[in-house]
């Protein structure tokens, strides 16, 4: 198992969109150990492969608070979502800044798992409002593009003073 490397806030591979996994074998396996290894070292609930320079549409994701509960979405597809939130949310490729963020609240989701075995859920809560981050991710898009006109700005401005500055400041 290895630690990987987490993209931050302007690279631009946090950009670029990720494709379809398609081969479902040892290196794809191997793959997702090292993004669980790199969530629960960063003490993060969900990391998308894009976070770590690999453009595949493979997320991982542990919202226990034991982080007792791995769960892996490969190449998902939201089908349906229910009523939208105001929810806080945060971003390891995007140190310092929390904001809310508008998000649907409950969904459907297809999905394939680490074998290829297509499956679909309902998912709520906290687990709802990952998925959609990361799978945010997988489009190139983060949190902050999210925030409404002129949170955005002010955002865009404390990241470019630096998000340590924001941290130590706020
Ligand atoms: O660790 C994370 N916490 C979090 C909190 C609220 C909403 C989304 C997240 S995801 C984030 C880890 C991360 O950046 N994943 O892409
Ligand atoms: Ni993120």
């Amino acid at each position: 198992m290895a630690r990987l490397d987490i993209l931050a806030y302007p690279d631009p591979r946090l950009r670029m969109k990720a494709l379809p996994v398609r081969e479902f074998d040892d290196a794809l396996a191997r793959l997702i150990d090292d993004l669980f290894e790199t969530l629960y070292a960063a003490r993060g609930i969900g990391l998308a492969a894009t976070q770590v320079n690999v453009q595949l549409q493979l997320i991982v994701i542990d919202v226990s608070e034991d982080r007792s509960k791995p769960e892996v979405f490969i190449n998902p597809q939201i089908l349906a979502r229910d009523q939208i939130g105001l929810v806080e949310e945060s971003c390891l490729s995007v140190p310092g800044i929390v904001e809310n963020v508008a998000r649907a609240t409950a969904l459907t989701v297809r999905a394939v798992d680490r074998r290829g075995t297509p499956y679909m859920r309902d998912l709520d809560g906290l687990l709802a409002v990952c998925l959609q981050h990361e799978i945010d991710h997988l489009d190139g898009t983060l949190f902050v593009d999210r925030l409404p006109f002129f949170k955005r700005l002010r955002t865009r401005r404390r990241l470019e003073r630096g998000g340590r500055a924001y941290q130590a400041a706020a």
